[in-house]
């Protein structure tokens, strides 16, 4: 592995920041959900950057944007890495954005120095990663993959009523480009961990070798709504408090897995909602994740008899809808390895580990060989303005980043 000067961490964390300046928010975060005019935003500067580092950029039909350094064999499959720009309503600065910026910085330090690779190497920006306003999450690189049809995709309903195809025209990023048309010869994605595992160890790189699978719910409860007062509790429908009581067995689901199984009620939503009337409707959300796909698949079976349980108890109707599902994934072994040694040769301490959240590498796993590079997070707060990583992390990961990419794309 040639280990050669690093990327400038400061131009990275520069750029990071001029970056997170789009959809700034005032508690210091990023708010740029997919396909919102802050979205529109933030890709309109990844294509200027793109542009400016001389990148071929294309654009598809499901808005992913894909920036192209040819190589000296133009047609040879390319070595993508990238990562997504589009952030959660209480985002940071870090969570995709420095994936693709540190992509980018690799760009421009192997033209800083007139270096070619063999194949072509392509910075990615994926559509809608995070999935809170159309779901699935990593929906743009699934489409890629090929694990989702373009036109179901285009057709869903955002949670504001929005239909997905519409705000694509609406922001101008309705590529041409047919999905799936770029096979890369392997995929590396930089990612902050947004866990709290490389700071508490002290370690600088993740080398990301496996990523737990995830199951969305959305829970619907129908009930009757009446009074607080004159309601005798035994003569009640009451949703609200069901929709509590789920909250409570999913957080018991996770503890009785010993910590392997993470549960989460992210969104509930009560009608009418007043002080002093029961509620009649209750909506939630519920978020399942485990490394093991059968013991993931067996939280969702007891969650299931449970809302048949209390649906009988409490007098109510309850109905689940599955939002995302997506089984763990094991990434390439040989790529792992890659990432270990290009840590060990720049002297960066590292470790395997497991993605606790979902990434666009997990899609892309499903087409070529993948895997993850993992820089530490203060605190492990992620999904949060207070989300940060060090410059001095930022840019061994980018460093690390680097030295895969160069040597994958120097392979045959
Ligand atoms: O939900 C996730 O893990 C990712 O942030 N979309
Ligand atoms: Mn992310
Ligand atoms: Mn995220």
């Amino acid at each position: 592995m040639r280990v050669q000067g690093g990327i400038d961490g400061t131009a990275l964390q520069q750029r990071l920041h001029a970056h997170a300046a789009i959809g700034a928010t005032d508690a210091g975060g990023v708010c740029r959900i997919a396909l919102t005019d802050a979205d529109r935003a933030g890709r309109d500067q990844i294509v200027a950057w793109m542009r400016e580092c001389g990148l071929h950029v294309q654009v598809d039909r499901i808005g992913n944007i894909f920036g192209t350094r040819t190589g000296q064999e133009a047609h040879a499959a390319p070595v993508m890495t990238g990562s997504h720009i589009d952030t959660v309503a209480t985002g940071g600065r870090y969570d995709g954005n420095y994936g693709v910026i540190a992509g980018l910085e690799v760009v421009r330090w192997l033209d800083a120095r007139g270096i070619g690779t063999r194949r072509p190497i392509v910075v990615a920006a994926f559509t809608n990663e995070e999935g809170v306003r159309f779901m699935p999450d990593m929906m743009g690189s699934l489409v890629h993959a090929g694990g989702l049809p373009l036109a179901q995709a285009l057709d869903t309903t955002g949670t504001d009523g929005a239909r997905l195809g519409d705000e694509l025209a609406r922001i101008g990023y309705a590529g041409d480009l047919p999905c799936g048309s770029i096979r890369p010869h392997a995929f590396v994605e930089l990612h902050i961990e947004q866990g709290p595992v490389l700071e508490a160890e002290g370690i600088d790189i993740g080398v990301v070798h496996d990523l737990q699978g995830i199951s969305w719910q959305e829970i619907a409860i129908t009930g009757q709504s009446n009074h607080a007062g004159t309601t005798p509790m035994h003569l009640r429908r009451d949703t609200g408090y069901c929709a509590a009581a789920i909250a409570v067995f999913v957080r018991g689901l996770a503890g009785a897995a010993g910590g392997t199984l993470v549960g989460t009620v992210g969104a509930i939503g009560l009608h009418p909602g007043l002080i002093n009337v029961i509620a009649a409707r209750a909506t939630l959300t519920v978020d399942l994740r485990h490394t093991d796909e059968a013991l993931l698949q067996r939280a969702e079976e007891q969650l299931a008899e449970y809302l048949q349980q209390l649906a009988a108890e409490q007098g109510v109707h309850i109905a689940a809808r599955r939002l995302a599902r997506f089984a763990p994934v094991r990434f390439d072994e040989r790529i792992a390895a890659r990432i270990a040694a290009a840590a060990a040769a720049r002297g960066y301490s590292h470790r395997r580990m497991t993605s606790g959240a979902g990434h666009d590498a997990q899609m892309m796993a499903r087409i070529c060989p993948s895997a993850m590079v993992f820089v530490p997070s203060h605190q492990g707060i992620s999904h949060n303005p207070r989300e940060y990583t060090a410059q001095r992390h930022l840019a061994q990961g980018a460093d690390v980043l680097l030295d895969v990419v160069r040597s994958l794309a120097d392979e045959q």
